[in-house]
């Protein structure tokens, strides 16, 4: 066999490149590379899949959706001979299993696409084709599940085709008389060029798959464990329940922002570059420092107490004039200030100090914490789910009042009682103030900025806030003439935002250009202030304008 890995050496460099003298190689030679390219070509399929499913979700990944695909179509036959062979190792026997047949098969479609394509693509095509189908098949598939595999599929075929077209180009380079040859275009560059150009492209590939393929495989592992685990939690039903959301809080307007925000729809701010993948059996919140006994809690005990539903709206510090980073959920926990009373805070302690699992705190005034009129919980859920993963499962902090970075750690399993005086949250050294209360704010949703509007009657809406103080009255003014009263919404309480409305008739103001501007009052009864204050360092301040054309 005349299989080398190295190019043939030129002595000398020629004149001319002169045909090295070489053997032909094989078929045997010729198959078993073929049989390497479609090996290759399905490590590049499950690498580029695996690294697009990092941004779509690891339920797009294909490996493990074929497997459970092929677990729940086993025959149950099958499947007791498994675990009778293999014992617990039956998952391990079924990828080696799926591993060596995969190697088998896309071998196989290697060797066809060599010897006559399109063989290997068809087969490529094919095989992924049944990869979407195992994805979309799983229980909480979505649409974007497709794209890992569909781009795997595409750089499987363009890889197949790729490395088969360079090996042939090699083979007929070693074919006696190559050079007079009728020449394929381009032509071809003498046996040493040829092989050298097919090895290099199927060794960087392949390594590149194994190497990117497995750190991104190992990510989403991790993310796909938790989001089982929470797949498979079902969270207790509250003891004390939020009222219902009355018909009233949510205005008819397109456009406006819902009263209670979706998840897919709720902003995500943090430090992690890596969501923290906790599994609820390991977890527990530990509270301890200035404290008379240290208190240590677990998932289910968590869960046996009597929960309690509240509806807050949570904010974020760095949340602009106009902003998005706010949105409003029903939450499922345990108020802190009784867990607090377990530990028995003392000492002259005035802060709860707070760790998520990744090293993030925050820094909370005990005091607010222990407040019987503020709904602090320890919260497991978020609009009648487990929080999502991204959002502290399986336990996070929601203290109505406060913006998220002195407050709502995710993925909590530490609370310290301290002193600010000797202790400092995360943001804190960072130019961000040690307190921080939400502050009173109003947003207009519709119309947009810069958009324009039919002569005729327009809806300008949008969203009101201070949680816990709440949100007593919304004015608008046009082209800064006089405040006029919006419509408010109801809401469920003082906790949360508020949704208004003014029916303006844009006809009377004539076309062209207007600024609308918005205010809101508190329940304080003190009006939001004009002076814009940028967000740092405890959040901004000033009334939101848009400009619209009306046509
Ligand atoms: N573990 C952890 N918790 C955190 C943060 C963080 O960076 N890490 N950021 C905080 C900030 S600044 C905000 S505004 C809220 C945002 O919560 P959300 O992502 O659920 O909207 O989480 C808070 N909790
Ligand atoms: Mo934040």
């Amino acid at each position: 066999m005349s299989v080398r890995l190295s190019p043939p050496e030129s002595s000398t460099p020629g004149p001319a490149p002169t045909p090295a003298p070489t053997d032909p190689m094989t078929p045997r030679a010729a198959g078993l590379w073929s049989t390497l390219a479609g090996v290759v070509s399905m490590a590049a399929f499950l690498a580029a899949a695996e690294i697009v499913a990092l941004a779509t979700g690891p339920t797009g990944s294909p490996l493990f959706a074929v497997g459970s695909a092929v677990i729940d179509l086993a025959p149950a036959g099958v499947k007791d001979a498994m675990v009778s062979l293999f014992g617990t190792g039956d998952k391990v026997a079924l990828f080696v299993l799926m591993g060596v047949l995969l190697v088998v098969i896309t071998g196989a479609a290697g060797y066809g696409e060599y010897r006559r394509q399109p063989i290997g693509k068809i087969a490529f095509v094919a095989g992924g084709a049944l990869a979407v189908v195992a994805v979309l098949t799983r229980a909480d598939a979505g649409q974007v599940d497709a794209i890992p595999s569909l781009v795997g599929t595409f750089v499987a075929v363009l890889l197949v085709d790729k490395l088969a077209s360079r090996l042939r180009r090699w083979v007929r380079s070693t074919s006696p008389g190559w050079a007079e040859q009728a020449q394929p275009v381009p032509p071809l560059r003498g046996p040493g060029l040829e092989r050298r150009s097919f090895l290099t492209y199927t060794v960087v590939a392949g390594v590149a798959a194994v190497v990117v393929g497995t750190g991104a495989r190992v990510v989403n592992a991790g993310r796909a464990n938790a989001a089982a685990l929470r797949r498979a939690l079902t969270l207790p039903r509250a003891s004390v329940t939020e009222a219902a959301v009355p018909a009233g809080a949510s205005l008819d307007v397109e456009g406006l922002t819902p009263y209670v925000t979706p998840d897919a729809d709720f902003y995500r701010i943090d430090t992690a570059l890596q969501v923290p993948s906790i599994d609820p059996a390991e977890w527990s919140l530990r509270i301890h420092g200035l404290v008379d006994r240290e208190v240590s809690i677990s998932f289910d005990e968590l869960l046996a107490l009597p929960l309690e539903e509240h509806m807050a709206t949570l904010s974020c510090v760095s949340n602009d004039v106009g902003g998005d980073l706010i949105g409003n959920a029903l939450w499922l926990g345990y108020p802190i200030r009784s867990l607090l009373e377990r530990a028995g805070p003392n000492g002259g302690a005035d802060m709860v100090l707070s760790r998520s699992i990744d090293g993030f705190s925050a820094g909370t005034p005990l005091d607010v914490l222990q407040d019987d009129g503020t709904d602090a919980l320890l919260a497991v859920g978020m609009n009648g789910r487990p929080l999502p993963i991204e959002h502290g499962f399986p336990v996070r902090m929601v203290v109505p009042g406060l913006f998220g970075y002195v407050s709502a750690t995710k993925w909590v399993v530490e609370m310290e009682v301290t002193r600010f005086a000797d202790a400092e949250g995360y943001w804190t050294p960072r130019g961000w103030d040690a307190l921080g209360p939400v502050k009173l704010e109003s947003r207009i949703d519709v119309p947009r900025d810069g958009g324009s509007v039919d002569a005729g009657t327009v809806s300008i809406a949008g969203v009101a806030w201070q949680p816990h103080t709440g949100v007593e009255a919304v004015q608008v003014r046009i082209d800064g003439g006089s405040w006029l009263d919006a419509t408010l919404a109801d809401s469920v309480s003082a906790d949360t935002w508020r949704q208004w409305v003014y029916r303006w008739d844009a006809a009377a103001a004539g076309s062209g250009s207007h600024t609308i501007d918005v205010r809101a009052q508190g329940a304080d009864g003190t009006w939001q202030r004009e002076e814009y204050v940028q967000p740092a360092p405890n959040g901004a301040e000033g009334w939101h304008r848009v400009t619209v054309d009306v046509a």
